[in-house]
């Protein structure tokens, strides 16, 4: 008898996929197109981890899903590369980042080939690659022409252990993301994409995403759309005056004083020199606290400015305060303190012993003009760091910015050999001394003469989430020499159907959707959201419940399990398996011997010779129970509930070891399960001599769906009789199944008092 033999079966399939490029796919005018991604990978050098495996089995299920339904289906696949973990390494190795990168890459690849993924691997792309960034390049620039990408000086996180720049999104509670260091406020020059000129779109949109309403909601709450007014008040005895930002105009006869945040830049010509000392001691402690350590509900802190402005209502002078509950990137930076209606600003008087006055309403337009804020900012995407994607910017010798020129696309990231940002915060491209040299074309304002002219390059490089906020689109069209993304591809096969992850549900998510915005406006798509689909996965913990980490020492590696002997396609079916895609799971390390004893099942039940098997001239015994199951499974897998599908086939092959197989049965069981395990299933197919197109059930035999009755004589239970469900409907009929059926038989021999029968609980109960 032959034994399954996964790792044999495995390869086998594995090298057959690598010569004939099943899954390469070209476009094809006539037929239906899907076309699937999962939020491509940081190749990092620890290689594929348990939650990779999640989420790229959940795109392959479905890939091969409707690749079985014959659509023509893409699923291309991708690298992450820019970023600090390979520039750190560098730093400490002398290693230089390509060369990690692409070892790191060769690894993934090896290891995504032996999960047996459908991925057409002429589409892979690498955003470290020169033939891909020329491209981010080419991104930048339209946006730079458009006056979306501009330099601004501000304070921005740092990182002191990083020596880096951070967004918004990589502070998490005060610290790195990275490294986990408290971060500091630095004031600098920093590149920034002009998101919030996108914001009302941005919000509006979100209603009609087919997206998981979680989702919806943190971009909505990151967007912060917030309606109200500005309106100024003068500073007395200055020409000075404050604008704040207010919700609720309508309560401005309450406003007893003003606070500004420390960051306020008049702050310096309002404050009053005996209070000046003790105000830029404040700002200097302020500066170190991360936002949400300002918003989070602790003593409220503050100083007075010694100054006085007008309330514009009552035109009483009401005093001027700092305090760090003030949020200086938000709104004006500055509000007017209601006490009466505001709990923080409540919490603030009373601990300053500030006038708490009853508000008297006034309407709305009285004051001010009205003013939409969002809470959302413009996005920072300079970095300070060698290992990214450089601007293609340089300066004349006046510090103004040039674009480069198309044609001297892609600006190379030179070789150099120390990794390390200079001791100023710039990144070590500031040390390629030659490279640093660049010759423009510059156009005289005057005689419109083209000149060169001698510039530098910018040293700073672009922040990752710029580099991926394109990537979909370039998958349609991965080897364009002349496009960023060619036209007739992206109709053809954008935008994505289904993209899956579980991470990035802010940042990567709204900037991809910001792009697409913008260059549908400069005509090179013609949609304006890129995702049609989104499944966010959950994450998969260690056995304990807690998050895998390597200094726990309690991960799993995924590749442990497949050499373990159970192979790739127990791992595929346990990680389906293991609960609703989108909720967190526990590893469970007895689990998976249950999913390998099941693919053995099915195994044995085509392979095993001495296998109960019907012969086809049999009356089709499992034929209600087989399109039962492909309704069942077909049904799931759309709507996504992989681990519900597993679990009919489960059952489906308990049924068949009961009652014995047709070929009909095994050609189904395979079909059914090559998404899962495709390995496996293709071993099948090829001895059942069958093509793997999906299935269809035919409603009849579902029509003639069985119940089970229960029946009971006297009060106890005497016999279970399983009949039509449609004859549940006559009354009579089952009465007369109950008596004549043999069990029952013998109890009422001395006659029947009485018959009770109760339809919705399927049960007939008898009185002798
Ligand atoms: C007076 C007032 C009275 C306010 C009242 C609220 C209630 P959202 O909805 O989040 O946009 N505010 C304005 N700028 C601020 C800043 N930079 N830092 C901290 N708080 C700021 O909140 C807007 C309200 O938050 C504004 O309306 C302002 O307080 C405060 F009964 O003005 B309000």
């Amino acid at each position: 008898m032959k034994r399954y033999n996964p790792l044999e079966i495995e390869e086998k399939w594995q090298q057959k996929w690598e010569k004939n490029k099943p899954y390469k796919v070209e476009i094809r005018p006539s037929v239906p197109k899907m076309f699937l991604a999962e939020m491509f990978p940081y190749p990092s050098g620890a290689g594929l981890h348990v939650g990779h495996v999640r989420n790229f089995t959940i795109v392959d299920v479905l890939t091969r899903f409707y690749e079985q339904q014959r659509l023509n289906v893409m699923r291309p696949f991708g690298y992450d590369t820019f970023g600090l973990p390979a520039e750190n390494y560098a730093i400490k190795t002398g290693t230089a980042p390509q060369e990690v990168t692409k070892i790191n890459i060769a690894n993934f690849r090896k290891q995504a080939k032996r999960l047996g993924y459908a991925i057409d691997w002429d589409r892979e792309i690498n955003t470290s690659d020169p033939e891909y960034y020329k491209w981010t390049q080419w991104c930048f620039l339209q946006l730079f022409r458009k006056g979306l990408a501009y330099q601004k000086e501000s304070y921005q996180w740092w990182c002191p252990v990083d020596q880096t720049v951070l967004a918004n999104e990589q502070v998490e509670n005060g610290h790195c993301w990275r490294c986990g260091h408290e971060v500091e406020k630095k004031k600098m020059k920093q590149w920034f994409f002009k998101i919030t000129e996108y914001a009302d779109e941005l919000l509006e949109d979100i209603d009609a995403l087919d997206w998981p309403e979680k989702i919806k909601t943190m971009q909505r709450n990151w967007i912060g759309r917030s309606v109200g007014a500005e309106i100024d008040f003068k500073v007395k005895d200055s020409a000075h005056s404050i604008t704040v930002f207010t919700t609720r105009p309508d309560t401005i006869k309450g406003a007893t004083f003003l606070v500004v945040a420390p960051e306020y830049s008049k702050l310096d010509y309002i404050v009053s020199d005996n209070a000046k000392e003790a105000v830029m001691k404040y700002r200097a402690d302020a500066l170190k606290k991360s936002e949400i350590e300002r918003q989070e509900n602790k003593e409220k802190t503050g100083v007075f400015t010694g100054a006085y402005a007008i309330n514009p209502a009552t035109k009483e002078e009401i005093p001027i305060w700092v305090a760090d509950y003030v949020l200086a990137g938000y709104g004006t930076g500055a509000i007017m303190a209601v006490p009466y209606n505001d709990e923080r600003d409540r919490e603030f008087a009373e601990k300053f012993n500030l006038p708490i006055v009853e508000t008297e309403i006034v309407d709305r337009d009285l004051y001010g003009t009205p003013k939409t804020t969002y809470r959302m900012r413009d996005w920072l995407i300079s970095r300070q760091r060698y290992w990214g994607c450089p601007i293609p910017i340089a300066y004349d010798k006046d510090g103004n910015p040039h674009a480069i020129p198309e044609e001297q696309l892609p600006v190379m990231l030179p070789e150099i050999e120390d990794y390390k940002p200079d001791k100023t915060g710039r990144s070590a491209l500031a040390k390629a001394k030659d490279w640093l040299k660049v010759s423009i074309p510059v156009k005289d304002s005057k005689t419109g003469e083209i000149h060169m002219e001698e510039m530098t390059r910018e040293t700073d490089t672009l922040d990752g989430y710029a580099c991926s906020s394109w990537y979909l689109w370039r998958y349609a069209s991965p080897h364009d020499t002349e496009h960023a993304w060619n036209p007739e591809a992206i109709s053809y096969w954008e935008p994505v159907d289904y993209y899956c992850g579980g991470d990035h549900a802010v940042a990567h998510l709204l900037y991809v959707r910001f792009w697409c915005k913008f260059f549908a406006d400069e005509g090179y798509l013609p949609f304006r959201e890129p995702i049609k689909k989104l499944l966010y996965n959950g994450y998969i913990n260690a056995p304990d419940g807690k998050k895998m980490s390597k200094s726990k020492g309690n991960v799993i590696d995924p590749l442990d399990v497949i050499n373990d002997g159970y192979g790739a396609d127990t791992l595929r079916v346990y990680e389906m398996f293991i609960g609703p895609y989108d909720m967190d799971a526990a590893w469970d390390t007895r689990s998976v011997g249950g999913v390998y004893r099941f693919l053995n099942r099915c195994y044995n039940l085509c392979f095993d010779d001495d296998m109960f098997v019907l012969n086809d001239g049999d009356s089709d015994k499992n034929a209600i129970v087989r399109n039962k199951t492909i309704k069942k499974v077909t049904e799931d897998i759309h709507k996504c509930n992989f681990n519900t599908a597993v679990a009919a086939l489960m059952e489906y092959v308990n049924e068949l070891y009961k009652e014995g197989v047709t070929s009909d049965d095994l050609t189904a069981l395979a079909k059914l399960l090559k998404p899962f395990a495709p390995h496996l299933a293709s071993e099948m197919l090829e001895k059942l001599d069958s093509d793997d197109e999906w299935p269809k059930w035919d409603d009849k035999y579902l029509a003639t769906d069985t119940v089970e009755l229960v029946v009971q004589v006297n009060g106890k239970l005497r016999a279970r009789i399983t009949i039509d469900k449609q004859k549940l409907n006559d009354e009579a009929t089952v009465i007369e199944i109950v008596k004549t059926n043999d069990k029952v038989a013998e109890y009422i021999k001395d006659g029947i008092k009485k018959t009770i029968f109760v339809k919705k609980a399927n049960l007939v109960n008898i009185v002798v």
